[in-house]
């Protein structure tokens, strides 16, 4: 596999006050780790669709030592390690977990389907963990319309949960072998929506991080959407609206993660930053992401992208 070195600050100087892809390769829904001493993000390949729809069938992988210099790892995965998927299904937002020495890789799948494959190292080879999907639309209860955007949490008590959905935010226990459902799907609770804004609503890109004894469910508001946030006490909520982390971009989608690592804290995103860009040919960054005294979460401004780790 051919390893194409990219170091992100070389773009910064390109346009005053611009964020930093971490990639020149078109490349979006990053999911962000720290594996085996270095970071490695996962992501929907944007450069292999037709331009008009987020048709790929591969995910990307992209690893670094500092998080200034990315490499690009290739396609670690596509749709055919799953034997049940249509060849040419959509590839879109990928998660992955690392749990008992094994990693572990959440693929959505035609928009109906979540596979879950399985590696013994976290750039692969993954193979698939199960015979079927892990969740199914036309097998499992409250699946809901669209089961995209799988995202992972594990608990301090070691309890993992598998959040996933569009328009409704579903969260399922998920079994220590992380391969299986623990339980029934819920849809997740969200109070508290601004009245004054009729668009503030979830959309899509669900996921769950703990600070102290919260839990902080981030999510966007739809298409194009905002990047906000709720927190409960429990992971299984109900949540309580909180505010807006990342503002509308100016593309029809806005997908992110939180990476901690080092007593730090990233928010990983997609914009439009790459020159060819746009909705369907989006690229991924990252800014620091910065918490209050109170408990409550900075919003974070475009401009502080490219700032150093
Ligand atoms: O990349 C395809 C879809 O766009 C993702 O599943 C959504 O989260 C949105 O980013």
């Amino acid at each position: 596999m051919k390893t194409v070195v990219f170091v992100a600050a070389f773009l910064a100087p390109l346009a005053a006050a611009a964020q930093t892809p971490i990639t020149p390769r078109f490349s979006a829904d990053p999911s962000p780790h720290f594996f085996a001493g270095q970071f490695y993000v996962y992501a929907t390949d944007d450069a292999s669709n037709s331009g008009t729809y987020w048709d790929s069938t591969a995910w990307r992988l992209y690893t670094s030592k500092d998080m200034k210099t990315w490499l690009d790892k290739g396609a670690p995965l596509d749709v055919t390690v799953f034997k049940w998927a249509k060849p040419d299904a959509k590839a879109w937002a990928p998660e992955a977990a690392f749990r008992h020495g094994k990693y572990f890789f959440y693929a959505p799948i035609g928009g109906d389907k979540i596979g879950v494959a399985v590696a013994k190292r976290p750039e692969g080879p993954f193979r698939d963990a199960r015979a079927n999907a892990l969740i199914d639309k036309a097998r499992d209860p409250n699946a809901g319309d669209e089961p995209i955007d799988p995202a992972v949490f594990v608990d301090k008590n070691g309890q993992a949960y598998l959040l996933f959905g569009t328009r409704v935010p579903k969260i399922v226990k998920l079994k220590a072998d992380m391969v299986t459902l623990d339980g029934p799907i819920r849809n997740l609770t969200i109070n508290g929506f601004p009245r004054e804004d009729s668009k503030k609503m979830y959309g899509e890109a669900p996921f769950l991080h703990r600070r102290g004894g919260l839990y902080y469910f981030s999510f966007s508001t739809g298409w194009p959407g905002q990047i906000v946030y709720a927190t409960a006490t429990t992971p299984l909520g109900p949540y309580q609206y909180r505010g807006v982390i990342l503002d509308y971009l100016p593309i029809s989608t806005n997908h992110q993660a939180v990476l901690e690592h080092a007593g730090q804290s990233w928010l990983f995103y997609h914009d439009n930053l790459l020159s060819g860009g746009g909705s369907h040919r989006r690229s991924i960054t990252y800014a620091p992401l910065r918490y209050n005294r109170d408990g409550t979460i900075e919003t974070v401004t475009r401009q502080t992208i490219g700032a150093k780790p």
